[in-house]
Parts: structure tokens; C-alpha cells; sequence
């Protein structure tokens, strides 16, 4: 009964103090969202690119080292750059939290923070390729907005702090309320605002009505695939691959939209006449189909970066000719609307022997947004890093000692033509199958020369040759199959190829860096 009375009175008297901390770092972090969902509603409305979190995840993709990103491609594969986004927003999260509770013990502090960290936003903002002229709106309105509604929280939970301190039960009710109400309202507001504006700017983008309205004038020759190029036999990728399987490899956090009405390639360097090129300008020089198979540097031995597509498109020598290039030039650097560059050599471009190109159409259709759209090179023989500039706009003519391409400086050769590869897609490692006749089969690629042969040793016997599906030509993959009568245990079973001038595929392993795996894929399987 006692103990009873006295529990009722504490309860009278005693005001529970807010847990100060965690509040104030929730209002850092509403602050944040508020910078954000304001800075992303401008720039739905006046700049497109101006988004703080994709420029300061761009500006990261930029200046992060070689290992560290291939961990992040390791653990990541594809999903990299979701993983990215996901990176920038914890840790702008955590450091608006940290804002949060600095602002509340030390007054403007966190104010300063945010102040700084909206600063940082706007530079790696208005420094990016393509920024326009308002893009520094965003981010400033969007700070600006941020630094206000961490002042305020503040003043309502410093109310509601003293209130408690000072037991006035009524007061500290009342204040509780209104530091909740406003930093819950907003938190709801700027979820809203900031995810419709973000996909509301996606979604409105005029260029894919562009895209879709475009006509290509017909390609003037088109590309036989014979009848026997392809098997279809389970789990051997198809000669072909389809837009939507096809490997993609950029730097673009989001892709770039680029309207071809508006799109001009220029021509510029050590050239007798720089050159500027409307599409309708590139497309009625005359289109035809070219099948190339399209590798990058970062395909491990037996890996899937790596893709063969039927592009429409018209020779980059013809455009070369046209601006007139200077005798003691060597290299050509392609960059794109993002400012990404390839240093291609001059010779690869301009060999009438081979087709490197502008390519247009992709398996028959514009270029996917993904792949380029609306101009992308393909060289055949050269890894894609430097030579398959996507949304690419300008051609500088230059020397290989004068200038340099995006990777060049990040650890990757200047130079770096592919090196032959096979691969085993069938059986797949870990896949068990059962004893009796087994198709091995796979691909292989020895651009632009062309595969020869391909050899499969069981079990470190001796090499024994494959079947070659018809070729479509020297530049494109090859399928390969191996009829092998499969016995209970397990098995490695190695590929190595050989191209058409007797070359045997490098057996010695070499990383991805800094121009490209080697080695012989060797696959375990289980047979039962
Ligand atoms: N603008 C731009 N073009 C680019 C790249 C890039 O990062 N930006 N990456 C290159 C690399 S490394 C490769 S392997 C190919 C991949 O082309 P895909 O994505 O169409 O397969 O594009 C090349 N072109
Ligand atoms: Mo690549």
C-alpha cells in the first residue's frame, strides 16, 4: 500500500527528460532530407543534372583507386552502382546525424556542417561535364533550406529539453508535440518531394519520345548470320546477344540523356578542318551492318563481360577523312556528354581493313539508352575502355604523348587490344550432371583476326579438339561444343583457343589490370 502511494506521486512530479541525442541527430538527418528533396524538386524544374546525391556518387565513381573499386565490382557485380548510391546516402545520413548532435550541444556548428556539406554538393555539381548554367540552384536553394529547418528543430527541442528540466508537465507535453509534429511533417515532406521530383525527372525525359520517333534511313548492306552460327544447346550464350542481356559497363550513375536533334559530334585537334556533325549529317553519309563482338578489360578469364551485337552504323574513317587528319598525330580521344575518354590508336580507326564505327542501331534497333544512345564507337580488337566511347560527341585528334583517357591515369594501359579468350558456359561449375554423354560448350573470341580452333583437355589429358559453329566473321565470338562421355567423379575440364594466324590463346594468368586477363579457364564439375 505504501510503496503504491509513493509510485503514484513520483509520477506526478517527475517529468521524463528527452533523450536529446538521438533527437538531435534525427533532426540532422531530417535537415539532410530536406537539402535534398528541395535540391531535387529544383532540378526536376530548371537543371536536370543538378541531383546532389548522383553528383557527389559521380564525383566518387571518379576519384575512387583502382583496388577499391574492383572490390566494389567483386561484391557488387552489376548492382555497383545501386551499391554506390546506397554508400552516399548512409553516409550523408550518419554525418547529418553527427551535424545533428554537434548543433545541439555546440550552437551553428552543426549549422556549419551542413553549410559545407551543401558546398561540396554544388562544387561536385557545377564542375561535372554538362552542367548548365542554373545547376548550382539546386543545391544552394536545397542547403539553404536544410541549414533553416535544422535551426528551427533545434529551437523546439531545446524547448522541449528545458521544459522537462523544468518539471512543468504541461509545457513539456505541449513542446514534445511540436518539435515531433515539425521534424515528422517534414521528414514526410521531404520523402515526397524528393522521391517524386527524382522520378518525375526520369520519367519526363523528352528524349525517350525522341527515341522512339526516330527512323534510321535502311543500312545499305546488312550482315549475314549463317545457319549454322548458332547451336541452341542449354546454357550456351546465343551468338547474338540480346539488347536486354547484353553486358554494360560505364561510369554514368544515371545514363545520360542525350537528344539526337540537338546532338553534334566535332571533330577537333590535329585536323585541317575541324568538323561539326548533325545526326541527320552522320546517318546520311550511308549506314550499313557490322557484327562485332564488344569486350572489356575488367572480363576475368571465363567471365561474362563480353557481348556480340549486329550494329548499324558508318565507318569513323569516313569522318576522319572528311576534317582532314595531320600527318604526325597517333590517337584519337573520344569523349562522351559525361566527359568520359577513350585513347584510341589513330591507325585502328583509320585501316581500311577494318571497320571500326559510329554505330547508330543495336540488333536492329536505336541504340538502348544504355548502350550509347544516340552515337556510340565500336572498334573491333580493342577492349571497350578505349575505344567504345557510348554517347560520345567529340573526336580530339592528338598524340599519345600529349594526351591521356579517363582510365590511363586510374592504372589501365593506354593502349589494350583484346587478348584471345574461350570459356566453358556448359556445364557450369557447381551444376552436378549426371554420368553418360555430356555437351561441353562455350564460346571464344579472337578479335580481329578471328578463332581457329578450340581445344577442351579433360582432366589435364591431352587436348582434344571442339566443333566450331560457323563464324560470322573474324570479329565476332564463336560458339564451341565437345562431345564428351562423362564418368562418375569429379572432373576439370580446361579450354584454351587458337586464332587464324596460329597464335594459341596466353596461358600464363594476368589480372584484369592494367590491359586485360589471360590465362585457361579451368572448370570443376561434378558428375554422379
Ligand atoms: N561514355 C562512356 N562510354 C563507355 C564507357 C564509359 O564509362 N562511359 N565504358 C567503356 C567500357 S569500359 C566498355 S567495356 C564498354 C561497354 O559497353 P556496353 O556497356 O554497351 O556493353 O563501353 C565503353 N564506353
Ligand atoms: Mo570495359
Amino acid at each position: 500500500m505504501t510503496t503504491d502511494t509513493t509510485a503514484k506521486t513520483d509520477r506526478k512530479t517527475s517529468v521524463r527528460r528527452p533523450h536529446a541525442w538521438i533527437w538531435a541527430a534525427l533532426a540532422g538527418i531530417v535537415s539532410a532530407a530536406a537539402l535534398l528533396a528541395v535540391a531535387e524538386a529544383l532540378a526536376a524544374l530548371v537543371a536536370r543534372s543538378a541531383s546532389p546525391i548522383l553528383a557527389v556518387g559521380s564525383f566518387i565513381v571518379d576519384i575512387v583507386p583502382r583496388p577499391l573499386k574492383e572490390l566494389a565490382i567483386t561484391l557488387f557485380g552489376e548492382s555497383d552502382k545501386i551499391a554506390l548510391l546506397a554508400g552516399v546516402g548512409l553516409g550523408a545520413a550518419v554525418a547529418a546525424a553527427v551535424a545533428g548532435v554537434l548543433e545541439y550541444r555546440f550552437r551553428f556548428v552543426g549549422v556549419v556542417l551542413l553549410g559545407i556539406g551543401g558546398i561540396l554538393a554544388t562544387a561536385a555539381i557545377v564542375t561535372r561535364t554538362g552542367a548548365g548554367a542554373l545547376s548550382w540552384l539546386p543545391p544552394v536553394a536545397g542547403t539553404i533550406a536544410g541549414v533553416l529547418v535544422l535551426m528551427l528543430a533545434m529551437v523546439r527541442l531545446r524547448r522541449w529539453v528545458a521544459a522537462a528540466t523544468a518539471q512543468n508537465v504541461e509545457a513539456t507535453g505541449t513542446d514534445r508535440r511540436h518539435f515531433l509534429l515539425f521534424t515528422g511533417l517534414t521528414a514526410v515532406g521531404a520523402v515526397v518531394v524528393g522521391v517524386g521530383a527524382r522520378v518525375l525527372n526520369a520519367a519526363t525525359s523528352s528524349v525517350a519520345a525522341a527515341r522512339d520517333a526516330l527512323r534510321l534511313p535502311a543500312a545499305r548492306s546488312t550482315v549475314t548470320v549463317p545457319a549454322d552460327a548458332n547451336w541452341e544447346i542449354d546454357g550456351l550464350s546465343p551468338i547474338i546477344t540480346p539488347n536486354a542481356d547484353f553486358y554494360r559497363v560505364d561510369t554514368a550513375l544515371s545514363v545520360p540523356n542525350v537528344d539526337p536533334t540537338t546532338w553534334r559530334l566535332s571533330i577537333e585537334g590535329m585536323v585541317d578542318n575541324p568538323i561539326e556533325l548533325s545526326f541527320d549529317d552522320l546517318v546520311n553519309m550511308g549506314l550499313d551492318e557490322y557484327g562485332v563482338t564488344l569486350t572489356c578489360v575488367s572480363n576475368e578469364v571465363g567471365g561474362d563481360l563480353v557481348g556480340n551485337a549486329i550494329w548499324t552504323g558508318l565507318p569513323i574513317r569516313d569522318v576522319l577523312r572528311m576534317a582532314g587528319v595531320q600527318a604526325d598525330a597517333d590517337m584519337v580521344l573520344s569523349e562522351s556528354v559525361d566527359g568520359f575518354t577513350a585513347s584510341t590508336p589513330l591507325s585502328s580507326l583509320t585501316d581500311d581493313n577494318l571497320d571500326a564505327i559510329f554505330a547508330v542501331a543495336m540488333n536492329g534497333e536505336p541504340l538502348p539508352f544504355e548502350h550509347g544512345f544516340p552515337v556510340r564507337m565500336v572498334v573491333p580488337g580493342l577492349y571497350g575502355y578505349v575505344s567504345a566511347t557510348k554517347w560520345v560527341t567529340k573526336l580530339t585528334v592528338t598524340r599519345f604523348d600529349k594526351d591521356e583517357a579517363y582510365w590511363t591515369p586510374r592504372g589501365y594501359a593506354a593502349q589494350a587490344p583484346i587478348k584471345m579468350s574461350s570459356r566453358v558456359d556448359t556445364p557450369k561449375i557447381g551444376t552436378p550432371i549426371a554420368a553418360g554423354p555430356v555437351v561441353v560448350a562455350g564460346m571464344a573470341w579472337a578479335q580481329p583476326i578471328g578463332v581457329e580452333k578450340v581445344e577442351v583437355s579433360i582432366d589435364n589429358g591431352e587436348w582434344q579438339q571442339t566443333q566450331l559453329s560457323t563464324p560470322i566473321n573474324a570479329q565476332s565470338w564463336v560458339q564451341w561444343k565437345f562431345d564428351w562421355t562423362a564418368e562418375a567423379g569429379t572432373h576439370y575440364i580446361a579450354v584454351r583457343a587458337t586464332d587464324a594466324q596460329g597464335n594459341v590463346q596466353i596461358q600464363d594468368q594476368a589480372p584484369i589490370a592494367p590491359d586485360g586477363s589471360s590465362g585457361w579457364q579451368r572448370t570443376l564439375v561434378t558428375v554422379s
